[in-house]
């Protein structure tokens, strides 16, 4: 699948983006600065970038805890998404929702997720509604690997192949659930087996590589969209903070976060392939990586700077009114 440079730049944009947002985000949640319990995805980024960038119009998504790389790579006003984790009213759900509850369903966003194996059976549902208005749309959830012992995940994975809804199932192996090893709290050595024995087609790659990911979702998402039913992607890759920002981190094994940075870094290879074909080059990328700088630290003076809710915002948008938007 080969991408045009244009595609080539926004794809490693969106990367940087999440990258910056959330080593942003790190810095100022240790300064004191944003409340709330937080789960980074830096390291993952070319997961949620190349299964997004095959999505548009009313596709959705649906994330999890882990949830600032899907939301950005769906196209998230970054600024408003910053403004959320600030609690400001400025924010895509005006400050209330936060790191882990950010939503924006206007945009296919339908919401991060703080239930592990909460989002595949809302994906079924919005599958299911793609399916009944006859759009050829995908619905995907991202979720964990620790998504994969909860039986949340196998019933909608098992309801989107009895009902042939185009669901995309996206597994994210960072081989951690919270604290623990997949070695020791997955009774099984081959992950994606289980996935497969629902009877969908589940496409592996390894999330260091964008190229990889963007071609194994492509599969997928093409299975879907012709009406085949629903299809997974199988991503490997670890994540290089901890489960919540302030992890300790003991279960880590010896040098393992510095390898991590080191050798499986998703931009990094990114980088060294398009400057080693020649589709880009150095310079091109270096003026990306100051346009994302700048865009974050926009989005952080203004979310600093941007109004709290206020008391009187207490019992605002806590019921939708269907009437009134005409359902
Ligand atoms: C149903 C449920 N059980 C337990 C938790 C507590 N919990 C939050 S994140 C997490 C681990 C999730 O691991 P994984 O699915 O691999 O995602 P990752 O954090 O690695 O991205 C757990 C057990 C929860 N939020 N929901
Ligand atoms: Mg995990």
């Amino acid at each position: 699948m080969s991408l045009d440079k244009t595609a080539l730049a926004r794809a490693y944009r969106q990367m940087k983006t999440i990258r910056e947002f959330e080593e942003r985000a790190h810095a100022e949640i240790m300064n004191g600065q944003i409340a709330g319990f937080t789960h980074l995805y830096t390291g993952q980024e070319a997961n949620a970038v190349g299964v997004c960038e095959h999505l548009s119009g009313a596709d959705t998504i649906i994330s999890t805890h882990r949830g600032h790389g899907h939301c950005i790579a769906r196209g998230a006003d970054v600024k408003g998404m910053m403004a959320e984790l600030w609690g400001s009213s400025a924010g895509l759900c005006k400050g209330k929702g936060g790191s882990m509850h950010v939503a924006d369903v206007d945009n296919g966003i339908l919401g991060a997720n703080g239930i592990v194996a909460g989002g595949p059976p809302i994906s079924v549902g919005s599958a299911l509604a793609a399916k009944q208005k006859g759009t050829n749309n995908v619905a995907v959830s991202f979720s964990g690997d620790g998504s994969v012992n909860q039986g949340t995940c196998f019933e909608a994975m098992n309801l989107a192949v009895v009902l042939q809804v185009p669901a995309i199932f996206v597994i994210e192996n960072n081989y951690y659930s919270e604290h623990t090893s997949i070695n020791y709290a997955v009774g099984c050595d081959d992950l994606k087996a289980r996935t497969e024995g629902f009877g969908f087609p589940v496409f592996v790659a390894n999330g260091v590589d964008f190229f990889d990911v963007h071609e194994a979702a492509g599969k997928a998402i093409e299975h879907a969209r012709a009406g085949n039913g629903p299809a997974g992607v199988f991503c490997e890759q670890g994540r290089f903070h901890g489960h919540f920002v302030g992890d300790p981190q003991g279960y880590r094994g010896e040098g393992e976060l510095d390898r991590l940075r080191q050798d499986y870094d998703c931009l990094k290879h990114f980088r060294e392939r398009v400057t080693g074909t020649g589709e880009m080059s150095h310079e091109e990328l270096d003026a990306i990586d100051a346009e994302v700088m700048a865009l974050i630290d926009e989005a952080v003076s203004a979310a600093r700077a941007a109004p709290r809710p206020t008391a009187a915002d207490l019992e605002t948008d806590v019921y939708i009114n269907y009437a009134a938007q005409g359902v």
